[in-house]
């Protein structure tokens, strides 16, 4: 039977949730616009000179990416003036992004990074745009870093997409995920996949294997479990693009468990938890599967700076509960640990 063709603009209006008054579904119209421009400079990567470095670094003292710089521009510029937002906040920022005393304020928090992956441009590998959208905590004032370091549990919204052999924008409103297909040709984004769930039984595991010899026993006892080891019956195979938003999506599609533990040079893993680790498991809780730092719910994590990290297991509920079971096992926490009483 013939796909029923709904744009996103139509899917949004119809699904608003109960508190939207207009400027939720607005502020995703932004997002989807922003995709459309990203997707655009994206596709066409090879061929104009927005490839190479920009000659800045970032708050991540990374060496920044032209098309990442782009990218957060159009977040920004789209956003500033809408009268829908409080405050925002970017990867790329080292502080919050305020919206100009000229323009009014909104009710939102937007959270973005505006192009994750970017290592990969140069070699024409998928990469993606993450957002994550909360309430502000004080409507009567400006937005403020407070607005922003909010639990993933008071998310309204998130999402991402991904710029990869067709450019695709996919997120959740609390009300299930659904994906939708950039149509080049008519420049609109068609809804493609409405309520996705983490397959069962699970095809893939994702992780960077190089970093086998400085991880815990836990995680390393983990990672043979997941490779059928030690008495694990899992069959599984294994897939690591080394970019997040590609690798979450083919396990949100396929099944699987994508991870990026701590490790000996990064104590707290590399994705962060506002702009990665949050959104994404906001995605995979209303898809029926689950996300830990190894210990707990990355959605239940209280943020105490912008670019914190967290390590990172997310996928289907079963695959990252073992993660937590051998962890806890294996690498018991000393009995003063802060994350004993959270
Ligand atoms: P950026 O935010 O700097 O792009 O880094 C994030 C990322 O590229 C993720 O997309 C990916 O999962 C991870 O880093 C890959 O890291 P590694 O190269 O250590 O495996």
């Amino acid at each position: 039977m013939m796909q029923k063709i709904v744009t996103i603009e139509r899917f949004i209006l119809e699904n608003q949730p109960q508190h939207a008054v207009g400027d939720f579904t607005n502020l995703l119209y932004d997002i989807a616009l922003a995709a459309k421009l990203i997707a655009h400079k994206t596709t066409r990567a090879g061929l104009v000179d927005i490839l190479g470095r920009a000659g800045a670094t970032n708050i991540q003292g990374e060496e920044q990416e032209k098309l990442d710089v782009y990218a957060d521009q159009i977040m920004f510029r789209l956003c500033d003036h809408t009268g829908r937002l409080c405050v925002m906040a970017s990867e790329e920022h080292k502080n919050i992004v305020e919206i100009p005393e000229e323009f009014p304020k909104g009710r939102y928090v937007l959270i973005y990074d505006p192009l994750d992956g970017s290592s990969n441009i140069d070699v024409n590998v998928s990469v993606g745009t993450i957002f994550a959208i909360f309430r502000c905590v004080d409507w009567e004032k400006r937005g403020r870093l407070e607005d922003c370091l909010q639990p993933g549990r008071k998310l309204v919204a998130a999402g991402y997409v991904l710029y990869g052999s067709s450019t695709m924008l996919v997120y959740s409103t609390g009300n299930g995920v659904h994906g939708f297909t950039l149509d080049p040709e008519i420049g609109e984004f068609l809804l493609s996949h409405e309520n996705m769930t983490m397959r069962e039984p699970p095809g893939y595991y994702s992780v960077n294997h190089s970093y086998f010899g400085r991880w815990s026993t836990g995680v390393q006892e983990y990672v043979r479990w997941l490779q059928g080891r030690n008495k694990s019956e899992i069959v599984l195979s294994e897939r690591y693009i080394g970019s997040l938003v590609a690798d979450f999506h083919r396990n949100l599609q396929k099944g699987g468990v994508f991870l990026y533990p701590a490790e000996t040079r990064k104590p707290n893993g590399k994705l962060r938890l506002l702009y990665e680790a949050a959104p994404l498991a906001f995605l995979a809780e209303q898809a029926g599967g689950y996300a830990s730092n190894g210990r707990m719910p990355i959605l239940d994590i209280e943020p105490t700076s912008l670019h914190q990290r967290v390590p990172l297991f997310i996928g289907n509920r079963p695959l990252v509960e073992m993660a937590e079971e051998l962890i806890a096992q294996h690498d018991p926490l000393p009995p003063d640990h802060p994350t004993n009483d959270q």
